[in-house]
């Protein structure tokens, strides 16, 4: 192939520099022009600064992605994925598998870069987690890749607070995230923000592609505030690269970050999107299409390489990132697995706590203590229920911990304990989260403390899972178990009113695959959710849970809560089973159901009431036990749950009846409201002769 490029051995280490900064550059544009899609601009722009992030400043060895205490890198403008597509190919990122085995083959291959944006390529149209290997999270939405940096770096905090010890830094990783304009003008970014600049994290740093471009056109169209000083109103130290190609000036900056303590550090980076190419550079259509073949041609001769050739890496550009992150990070690497020998014999239990964490596996004795309620007719709240075991599960796992978004007295999430403690700034082993009223940033902060692999909640109204929903789908695509707790589930809330009672919010919950739902119908059913929710590995949880006191079944009568790891069970059945009507129930209106169900029999009319708490996990079953639980043959079905009917059709059939809700709720108190919607055990008691009759 005929190449302009000087033979390897007469370049200079500066312009290997650029060879390799111009191969990501040519990459990104060859990859976007043959997958006709994609966004070349910001990959020409930033090439530079994520070659000196990654071959000067990042602590990561290429050869072990998941390394607990490796420096993390955030794509939070997922769209310019062709960066680290170039990325992870040049420094010869390994692939591991969903069990952390290395699996002896590259992350991302050249031939996957030729097939950027093609189905099953590890080169997607954004970095997915989950999917390739030495992706640290998925992103794409704008803001949650930074959003969820604040969650990693509040993780490495905790985590050098509790396991390091004198002469043994097992975590003392640094967080880097590069964001866009789109990230910055999101909500989100300004929460996270916001917290990060509270907590004083310096272990966190942004870094800003200041280039006056988005979809539409020029910043000046939408958003001219002073960033900058935004970000010093947050207590960030905030420093300035006037010139994007600058990379010595980059790796300096990097080193301030490194070198300032108490505060993070935000980077305004000034570049040119499309930088080299002599029509489109600094103009909008240099982000989202691709440059067009003669262009592309002009952009390769201003960067000095072959403009016939197409996904060229020139001799010495691979060998150069070896020489670079390669030897850093192995090093590294090597040099910590040795302290991590000497820790393990010093302190073997902190160090086993470390190696299950890494696998998201629980310490023994994980359920010691859970309670058992005993029956109750006045009963618990679903949300007093959750609080007694958060606390007993966060006392058994030390590396458990979350919080809510200012309302932890009202959802009974703050640990109580002795010793459990408010992680601050000045107190990075507590073990209570405040992320004040940022449901949004919450979300995405639980997902990177889950992503470093401390198990973690957030907590809020459930009304306002609308406020996290985009976090709680992401965790959900990236299949981390993120846990997020939502109570006042209902109208329980009576005289708040309809602003604060969720209708279609279980429901558009249960729309995301893979997501876990569950809404427990007593105390007991709390504690067995918990149980199940707490084995998770690779799977989000949901849980609904009631303000108001439920009474607590009794469970020599009823059938064990343990049922709740089925999804839905049988919690009473017609005397020998073979029922001729069925009241499926979930919540709240559990209890209910039972109140018809007794009725019933009493009436010798023979039902069934199935306990559902989770539709997620009863669809899981085999065929067989859900033909048990619901038997097709029974026709006479009555669904009941204080949220929106739409679905339930699933389990009622057409001819079946769902007492939920069609419209929103209203303020009033609780037992009005109950009276105005049907909730009320006459009304189901008719509902379920109304299906008989129909029979
Ligand atoms: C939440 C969200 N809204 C909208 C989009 C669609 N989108 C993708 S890139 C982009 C413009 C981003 O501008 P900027 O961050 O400045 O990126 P640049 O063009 O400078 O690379 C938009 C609106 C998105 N990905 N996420
Ligand atoms: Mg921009």
């Amino acid at each position: 192939m005929s190449t302009a490029i000087a033979p390897v051995e007469n370049l200079s280490t500066a312009e290997l520099d650029q060879l390799c900064i111009n191969t990501i550059r040519t990459l990104s544009i060859d990859a976007v022009q043959q997958a006709n899609s994609g966004h070349p601009g910001t990959p020409m722009a930033l090439a530079p600064l994520v070659y000196t992030i990654w071959n000067r400043a990042l602590t990561f060895d290429p050869q072990d992605p998941i390394w607990p205490n490796r420096d993390r890198f955030v794509l939070s403008n997922g769209h310019a994925s062709m960066l680290l597509w170039s990325a992870l190919h040049l420094t010869g990122v390994q692939a591991v598998n969903a069990d952390y085995e290395r699996l002896g083959q590259a992350s991302v291959t050249l031939d996957d870069i030729r097939r950027f944006r093609q189905l099953d390529s590890k080169a997607p149209g954004h970095p997915e987690y989950h999917w390739v290997s030495g992706v640290e999270t998925t992103t794409g939405p704008l803001g949650q890749g930074v959003a969820t940096s604040v969650g990693m770096a509040i993780a490495e905090k905790w985590l050098a607070r509790r396991y390091n010890r004198p002469d043994f830094d097992i975590f003392n990783y640094n967080v880097y995230s590069v964001c866009g304009d789109g990230c910055l003008m999101e909500g989100i970014a300004s929460e996270a923000a916001s917290l990060a600049g509270h907590l004083g994290l310096d272990n966190l740093c942004w870094i800003y592609d200041n280039n006056h471009i988005t979809i539409e056109g020029n910043t000046r169209i939408a958003f001219t505030e002073d960033v900058a000083g935004r970000f010093l109103a947050y207590g960030w130290n905030v420093l300035r690269i006037g010139d994007a190609n600058d990379t010595d000036r980059i790796e300096q900056t990097l080193e301030v970050f490194r070198k300032t303590k108490g505060r993070p550090t935000f980077i305004v980076l000034d570049s040119h999107i499309g930088y080299g190419s002599p029509h489109k550079q600094d103009t909008a259509a240099a982000h989202g299409e691709p440059l067009g073949e003669e262009e592309v041609r002009l952009c390769k001769k201003a960067y000095g390489f072959p403009e016939d050739a197409k996904f060229f890496v020139p001799d010495g550009v691979y060998d150069h990132f070896t020489d670079g992150i390669g030897k850093r990070g192995a090093t590294a690497r090597q040099k910590w697995a040795e302290v991590f020998e000497s820790y393990r014999a010093q302190y073997p239990d902190l160090a086993t706590e470390v190696e299950l964490m890494q696998k998201r596996e629980l310490p023994a004795g994980w359920d010691r203590n859970l309670p058992i309620f005993p029956a109750d007719a006045k009963g618990l709240a679903g949300r007093d229920a959750s609080g007694k075991v958060l606390n007993v599960l966060a006392q058994n796992i030390p590396w458990f911990l979350g919080g809510s978004a200012d309302l932890g007295p009202s959802n009974k999430t703050l640990f109580t304990y002795p010793g459990a403690g408010d992680f601050q700034a000045d107190t990075p082993e507590g073990k209570t989260l405040h992320f004040g009223i940022r449901e949004h940033a919450m979300a995405a902060i639980v997902n990177g403390l889950s992503l470093s692999k401390v198990r973690a909640f957030g907590a809020s109204f459930f009304i306002f899972s609308d406020y996290a929903r985009p976090g709680i789908r992401l965790a959900s695509l990236m299949e981390l178990p993120s846990i997020f707790v939502f109570t006042h589930d209902a109208m329980g809330d009576g005289e708040d009113g309809p602003t604060h009672q969720p209708v279609e919010h279980l429901i558009s919950l249960r729309a995301i695959p893979g997501l876990i739902t569950i809404r427990p119908g007593d105390a007991n059913e709390v504690v067995e959710a918990y149980r199940f929710v707490m084995q998770l590995r690779h799977k989000p949880a949901v849980l609904a849970l009631s303000r108001q006191p439920l009474p607590t079944l009794d469970r020599n009568k009823y059938a064990p809560a343990s049922g709740v790891a089925q999804g839905a069970y049988v919690l009473a059945d017609a005397p020998g089973g073979n029922p001729e009507v069925i009241i499926i129930a979930s919540g709240s209106e559990l209890s209910l159901a039972i109140a018809a169900h007794e009725t019933l029999l009493a009436q010798g009319i023979r039902s069934r009431v199935v306990s559902m708490p989770s539709w997620e996990v009863f669809e899981h079953q085999p065929k067989a036990y859900r033909d048990n639980v619901l038997p097709p043959k029974v026709t006479a079905r009555v669904a009941m749950e204080q949220g929106s009917t739409l679905g339930w059709e699933r389990y009622v059939g057409n001819s079946g009846r769902v007492i939920g809700m069609n419209t929103f709720g209203a303020s009033a108190p609780l037992k009005e409201l109950q009276k105005k919607f049907g909730f009320e055990p006459n009304q189901v008691v008719n509902a379920a002769k109304e299906q008989l009759k129909k029979q």
